[in-house]
């Protein structure tokens, strides 16, 4: 498997709870390089256009404002197959469902407060990496 880059957000409700670290532990022993991180407060248009393909469910608001809600901490993975891995870090989507040890099993608090995101294939994660991070950023 070639090396390849992922685009990681650590959601308000894991900054919240001072988790960044740990997670971030989580990412390295999985095999995973942070290669660009930083902390920033998003705005709701900014939250609004990245979670733009969920903008017809019904929970895109309460997502929206979570979002927004504190501080979360933007970061580039890199690594072999980095988007498959970091997907098998978080765990499912509803914690209730993702498997032991993973992030989402050991510190989301819901569906909704799921601790992280993690770009899905090689194209979203092209398009959220440079939605958030400049080439100069990224430093492998
Ligand atoms: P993932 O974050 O695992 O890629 P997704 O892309 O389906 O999941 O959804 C994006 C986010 O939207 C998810 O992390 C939390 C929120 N979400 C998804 N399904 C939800 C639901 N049924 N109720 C509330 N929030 C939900
Ligand atoms: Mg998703």
């Amino acid at each position: 498997m070639a090396l390849e880059r992922t685009f990681s957000i650590i959601k308000p409700d894991a900054t919240k709870r001072n988790l960044t670290g740990k997670i971030v532990a989580k990412f390295e022993e999985a095999g995973l390089r942070v290669v660009a991180s930083k902390r920033i407060q998003m705005t709701l248009a900014q939250a609004q256009e990245f979670y733009g393909v969920h903008s017809e469910r019904p929970f895109f608001g309460e997502l929206c404002e979570f979002m927004i809600s504190e501080p979360v901490v933007v970061q580039v993975l890199e690594g072999e197959g980095a988007i498959a891995k970091n997907r098998e870090v978080m765990g499912a989507t509803n914690p209730a469902d993702a498997a032991p040890g993973t992030i989402r099993a050991e510190f989301a608090e819901s569906v909704g407060e799921n601790s992280v995101h993690g770009s899905d294939a090689p194209e979203t994660a092209a398009v959220e990496i440079a939605y958030f991070f400049s080439g100069l950023e990224l430093v492998g």
